[in-house]
């Protein structure tokens, strides 16, 4: 009976996961870029959180801290585009986490969305929606909603701390994305698996446990250590340059690892 009633509880739980409507940008960002999203392949983490990746595996990791949750596999470098979550433990229930920020580098920019709903560039906060060469972001019944072109789309319910992550599958080749959000290539079954997808100097064995695999995706980004101060507008332009010099050097693959 317990066991039928913890199924019951998971499956809910991932039936709110997968809540989600298909949302028309503003007229700012271009509704001719809207598509079918049969188009697309996604990625979630939500609750504890449970983590779905591109290719459909389903697992589960958390932990305190900054992690890649898209990132390039090998030497690909996504041409500089990157999403990373910081996770904090739930206030409730410590030994769960959830996701308090996310932060989506491109074009050299970074883009920051706190649990606040509060919308950051380079660190300064501006109103939502807002446009510029890389991305357009917009705010709808309570997502917080982030297209790049139409090559990908980021939804962060921040009410929730529920993020979900639209990739065209035309606009990335097998096996160029990877981090918490799977080895994207079409094969479920090499999505946690640490001989292929850590972070290239810290590889492992492809029998490593999950809390191993997720542990090869955190990153040293001062964005963890800032976030409480990133609350703070007044502190905004300090996080601007911080972020900056952070994610520029994280996004150099050689110097990833340091
Ligand atoms: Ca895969």
């Amino acid at each position: 009976m317990a066991r039928l009633l913890l199924v019951a509880l998971f499956t809910m739980a991932l039936f709110g996961c997968m809540h989600g409507q298909a949302q028309d940008p503003p007229d700012e960002c271009g509704n001719a870029l809207y598509t079918d999203r049969g188009l697309y392949d996604d990625c979630w983490l939500c609750g504890d959180p449970h983590i779905h990746t591109f290719d459909g595996a389903l697992y589960q990791y958390g932990a305190a801290g900054t992690y890649w949750v898209v990132y390039g596999c090998d030497d690909n470098d996504l041409n500089g585009f990157g999403v990373t979550v910081y996770m904090e433990p739930r206030p409730h229930n410590p030994i769960q986490f959830r996701i308090q920020s996310v932060w989506i580098t491109c074009g050299g920019t970074e883009y920051g969305i706190l649990d606040d709903g509060r919308f950051l560039v380079n660190g300064a906060v501006v109103p939502l929606p807002y446009l510029d060469a890389n991305i357009c972001a917009f705010k709808i019944n309570g997502r917080i909603i982030i297209w790049k072109g139409d090559d990908v789309r980021i939804e962060y319910r921040h009410k929730f701390h529920k993020l979900r992550i639209w990739l065209k599958k035309t606009s990335y080749l097998p096996n160029t994305v990877c981090a918490l959000c799977g080895r994207y290539n079409g094969d479920k079954k090499d999505d946690t698996d640490c001989s292929l997808n850590a972070m290239d100097a810290n590889r492992g064995s492809s029998d490593c446990s999950l809390a191993e695999f997720g542990d090869q995706w955190k990153t040293d980004d001062p964005v963890s250590e800032t976030n409480s101060e990133t609350n703070s507008e007044t502190n905004s332009e300090t996080n601007s340059e911080t972020n900056s010099e952070s994610k520029s050097e994280k996004k150099t693959k050689s110097g990833s690892s340091d």
